[in-house]
């Protein structure tokens, strides 16, 4: 690891094209996992389209053992070549060249998992961003987009898969009991989209039927015992391929599509071409041991993944600044195909409860950055809720203000100039302008401008002239390193509500409708709507029509008529959030406001027909990570306990409300994740988790444990029995333990349903880090006991005493030395620090700058705690 002074900034200004660029990458690994060998052949030829006319050629190597590079067949010598840490540089003579390079890599010794590693009993690769560069010498940047023909050859019995991207094209067996298989990738593509796999695995066939009639083969690889729980997974690959088709009229492009399944990840699941490699909890499920929640994860991960195929593999990023180019249009592109699986209204509100949660702190800290950063030290550490979510939500205001159509214009435009490329932001963006003869130059400032957006509404309403007057202010706050932010091409979508609870006919510059698209642009505008036959109601940003924050003066009985009347869903949810959040932020009597909140959800829950989900998510009270992020001074204890209260409240009041939906939803029959079912189970464990509060209802919770028929029910209970502490806890926790020891997920969740309780103190982690079943190499096990911890117990991890703060400090220091991505994710739970009161801020700050302190630590984590502290 280098010292903290070398880890040096790379800017998106300094981009250069390459002067040469690779065509063709003919690979050879001879596999083991302590020593693995690999040959490259890479021609090269002399990029046309760069400035740079150099006869140098810089190829990256990290962490790799050099045997031989010969050019042109001319073996070079140690002086023909210059050869540091990350570099490897020497003279191409000519336009043109063939190079070849032999070089080592240990796999078992590679806890980073980033490169080639071992899981289990097979060795794989993750290669985003910049993993390739562990495996061999290589132009390892996306704007290089090269031909691969990969063989492998390794010991047949202990290596029987041999798996990489493209097409299986030849195989053989050999005397000394090795096996190897040539594969080979008809699509360029960047070296990040590079992947194999070998070892043994278990394999599930399917197949999909395209528009034209020809057949794609689809192949799940598991570990033999986990192999029957890829079932979901396939189906949900058949019917995002089936949607992309529908929707966006994009067809798979291989005949075959493979999806290994691992237990060792670094994130979720990773695109590579005709060859995905996922994390096996957005693969596996079975009903006793998959949760609603997961399989709706799967649904979402296998379809973004697969849509990658088109928006990141065959359209790619001219650089990793880029990377919002197809980590923010697939995101968008996986939410809209789970609305059309799921229910679109409750996937919205589930969507922005996430976003405003994570990507607001986000983007009010330390780490602010815009969609697309302007530097970074690690681009790993830019893999975040605002180049992913936030990213999502500038491509859906494309959409809204173009509509459905122009969007698809737009697309179909964007993959007709660009197939086959590495391009930028700025191409989009331009596709979907000229497509639609419009003019899109003010929307760039949502890729340059960091910060969430404040929007502040005043009305009046003139009963004389029935005209109704909307006064708009817009300003985004000055954030950590961007000051004077200039104002937004803002689409708000709205409606004016009458006494009636109906959207008023209106009129706005002669267009006469119930709902409005206003397009903001400056940072004050005027919009004065006629023909407003009494005082109406405002609905605005219907939809969460744009990321930014609302401020409008309504009182809570209008808040509560939105909550009743709004024929929009998510503005009758957010209307009730609003009110929410008043009354938990607050420095006054909110008892009004309380009254008028329990009134408001009492009809709610007592419509006659009731929406189950949307109740649901009605009953769901505003995360404490938003709320932390609305205020100054931040006692998370308090906030906790602030939001217990009136969780309380709501348990008492609606007592038999809460009694019958729970009553009401008790499911007969096996257990099925399609979205009827799920609403259902929604509705009764929202309840659950109210009347879990009230004493004489614990029973319940013990009941649904008890008697559960699925994952869902067990896992709500459990947690339940945890969190509140309920006797029963400790026999039940055991014999979860006792069935589900040797299943990794399930493990997975018994650590995540322990370290989030507000019971389990520091001292009670530190003792589940001893279980046999712990693995601090594991980054599943990391993030359920010490991510869960961090993030998702305040009451713990956030003790005045210091002790949460420092058991993470610690973990942070021997992680590093071990996996610097997983660690960079950890130490981010502190960089909320400067927001909260005084002692428990300068308890983050020492932890804080005891980790700086540190000499060895790796540039992922040195640039997160640089920042906090600066
Ligand atoms: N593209 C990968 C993420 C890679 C992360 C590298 N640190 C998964 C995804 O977004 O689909
Ligand atoms: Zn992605």
């Amino acid at each position: 690891m280098t010292s903290p002074q070398t880890h040096n900034i790379k800017y998106r200004k300094e981009y250069t094209a390459p002067a040469f660029t690779t065509t063709h990458v003919d690979l050879f690994f001879l596999i083991d996992a302590q020593e693995t060998q690999v040959k490259s052949q890479l021609k090269v030829i002399r990029n046309e389209a760069s400035s740079d006319k150099s006869n140098m050629l810089t190829l990256f190597g990290a962490s790799l053992s050099l045997k031989s590079i010969s050019v042109n067949g001319d073996k070079l010598t140690s002086d023909q070549y210059t050869l540091d840490d990350e570099l490897l540089s020497f003279e191409i003579s000519g336009d043109s060249a063939t190079i070849e390079i032999t070089n080592t890599i240990q796999p078992d010794k590679n806890t980073a998992l980033e490169g080639l590693y071992t899981s289990g009993k097979f060795l794989l690769t993750q290669c985003e961003a910049e993993g390739f560069r562990k495996i061999t010498y290589f132009q390892d940047r996306p704007d290089v987009m090269a031909r691969f023909t990969t063989t492998l050859q390794a010991n047949k019995a202990q290596y029987p898969i041999l798996l990489s991207n493209g097409n299986p094209v030849e195989s053989g067996e050999l005397d000394n009991g090795n096996h190897w298989v040539r594969w080979e990738d008809p699509f360029p593509k960047p070296s990040y989209l590079f992947a194999l796999v070998a070892g043994e695995l278990s394999c599930v066939e399917g197949e999909h039927i395209r528009p034209d009639g020809s057949k794609v083969e689809l192949k799940f690889y598991a570990e033999q015992e986990n192999i029957l729980d890829c079932d979901y997974a396939l189906a949900s690959l058949k019917r995002s391929m089936e949607w992309d088709e529908e929707r966006y009229g994009l067809v798979y492009d291989l005949d075959l599509y493979n999806v290994v399944a691992t237990n060792d990840f670094n994130m979720g699941a990773m695109e590579n071409k005709g060859l995905n490699i996922f994390n096996s909890k957005y693969v596996l499920a079975s009903p006793t041991t998959a949760t609603d929640a997961d399989y709706q994860g799967i649904e979402a991960v296998i379809g973004h993944e697969y849509f990658h195929n088109w928006t990141g593999n065959r359209v790619t990023c001219q650089d990793w600044f880029q990377l919002s180019l197809k980590e923010g249009l697939t995101v968008y592109r996986d939410q809209e195909f789970t609305s059309d699986m799921q229910s679109r209204a409750v996937k919205r509100i589930e969507d922005v409860r996430h976003l405003r949660a994570a990507q607001f702190a986000e983007d009010a800290g330390p780490m602010s950055h815009p969609i697309r950063p302007d530097k970074y030290i690690e681009i790993n550490n830019f893999y975040t809720m605002t180049v992913y979510s936030k990213g999502a939500e500038i491509v859906r205001m494309y959409e809204t203000l173009l509509g459905r159509d122009g969007f698809r214009k737009g697309m179909d435009l964007y993959f007709k100039r660009f197939d086959g490329q590495a391009v930028t932001c700025d191409d989009f963006r331009q596709a979907m302008a000229d497509s639609n003869n419009v003019n899109l130059d003010q929307f760039e400032l949502w890729y340059a401008q960091s910060g969430t957006p404040e929007i502040h509404v005043e009305k009046t309403y003139n009963k004389e002239q029935r005209t109704y007057t909307l006064s708009i202010t817009q300003n985004t706050p000055d954030s950590a390193e961007q000051k004077d932010k200039k104002p937004l091409h803002i689409p708000l979508e709205m409606a004016l509500l009458g006494t009636d609870g109906n959207d008023m006919q209106v009129s706005l510059n002669g267009a006469r409708n119930t709902r409005h698209l206003i397009e903001l642009k400056k940072a004050q505008q005027d919009f004065v709507f006629s023909d407003v036959t009494e005082q109406p109601v405002p609905s605005l940003f219907r939809g969460f029509s744009a990321p930014i924050k609302l401020s409008i003066d309504l009182d809570d009985k209008q808040l509560a008529f939105l909550m009743a009347h709004d024929s929009d869903s998510f503005a009758r949810w957010d209307a009730a959030q609003t009110l929410a959040v008043r009354i938990l932020l607050s420095e006054e009597d909110t008892s009004d406001s309380i009254t008028i909140f329990l009134n408001a959800l009492k009809n709610t829950l007592s419509e006659k027909d009731l929406d189950a989900s949307l109740a649901a998510e009605t009953l769901k009270l505003p995360e404490e990570s938003y709320l932390a992020e609305l205020m100054t001074n931040v006692d998370p204890q308090k906030l906790h306990q602030r939001r217990n209260d009136l969780k309380k409240q709501i348990a008492q009041y609606l007592e038999q409300e809460l009694l019958s939906c729970y009553n009401d939803n008790i499911l007969d029959g096996d257990y099925q994740p399609i979205a009827s079912d799920i609403a259902r189970r929604s509705l009764k464990n929202a309840s659950l988790s109210y009347l879990a509060l009230l004493a004489q209802h614990q029973h319940l919770v013990i009941e649904q444990y008890d008697n559960n028929n699925n994952m869902t029910d067990a896992q709500t209970a459990i947690s339940l029995l945890c969190h509140e502490n309920i006797e029963g806890l400790e026999q039940r926790l055991d014999s979860f333990y006792a069935q589900w020891k040797d299943h990794a997920l399930m493990m997975d969740k018994w650590f995540s349903i322990q370290s989030s309780s507000p019971h389990t103190d520091p001292d009670a982690i530190r003792k589940l880090v001893e279980n046999p079943r712990f693995s601090i190499n594991n980054p599943n096990k990391v993030r359920s006991l010490f991510g869960v911890f961090a993030r998702m117990n305040p009451v713990q991890f956030h003790r005045e005493d210091g002790a949460g703060y420092a058991f993470i400090k610690e973990q942070v220091l021997i992680l590093n030395a071990i996996n610097p991505q997983i660690t960079s994710r950890l130490v981010s739970a502190f960089n909320g620090w400067k927001n909260m009161e005084p002692t428990r801020r300068s308890l983050m700050k020492s932890a804080l700058e005891e980790i700086a302190a540190h000499k060895d630590l790796s540039p992922d984590v040195y640039e997160i705690v640089n920042k906090a502290l600066s």
